[in-house]
């Protein structure tokens, strides 16, 4: 993971999130840490599900989904010292995320996804266009993003791709294509 983090950023990746379905608040909390001083300032840092772990961390940023804490919740935690995002996967639940207090919304899947147990329904492009018409901050799109598919998710309305599969494989060269296709 460590050496994965670091290809990402020397390719130029500039955000990357902590993600660990199983580990507990300890281990969460060793590898944040590792990771914030491996990557230093190049980097900014999102901490997924807790918003605890983010602040202890130091990171720049947590992101919550539909059962973690709500926006307001979270904000609660950090006040307004690090950005807050929130997963939505239906167009009800972006409509719901416009009306918070979160930083960005994240959409998806867009594509079948293999890294996420349970993922819900594939929202396309189509429900790229339908989350863009419905909210004016920032849109990440997440689920099955490839080098491939990655432009035509920009050209649909989101303003960023957030990817596990298509980076880890071979991360820096990857990343690299990724930031080409897109700049
Ligand atoms: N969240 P990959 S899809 C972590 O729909 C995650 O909110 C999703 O991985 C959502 O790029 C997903 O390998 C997995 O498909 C993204």
């Amino acid at each position: 993971m460590f050496r994965a983090a670091a290809d990402l950023g020397a390719a130029g990746v500039t955000l990357i999130q902590y993600r660990n379905k199983s580990g507990n608040a300890r281990q969460m909390l060793d590898n944040a840490r590792e990771l914030k001083l491996l990557l230093g300032n190049s980097v900014k840092l999102t901490m997924n599900d807790r918003a605890d772990l983010a602040l202890v961390a130091g990171f720049d940023g947590v992101h919550v989904g539909q059962d973690d804490l709500s926006p307001e919740g979270a904000h609660k935690i950090i006040g307004d010292t690090i950005w807050l995002g929130v997963s939505t996967h239906n167009s009800e639940q972006v409509r719901v995320a416009d009306q918070t207090s979160a930083d960005y919304i994240a959409v998806g899947p867009v594509f079948a996804t293999g890294s996420k147990v349970n993922p819900d329904p594939i929202i396309g492009l189509e429900g790229v266009l339908r989350a863009r018409e419905l909210t004016r901050k920032p849109l990440v799109a997440i689920g099955g993003i490839t080098r491939a598919n990655c432009r035509s998710v920009i050209e649909a309305g989101a303003d960023s791709v957030a990817v596990i599969s298509d980076l880890l494989r071979e991360p820096g060269k990857s990343a690299e294509a990724f930031l080409r296709i897109l700049g």
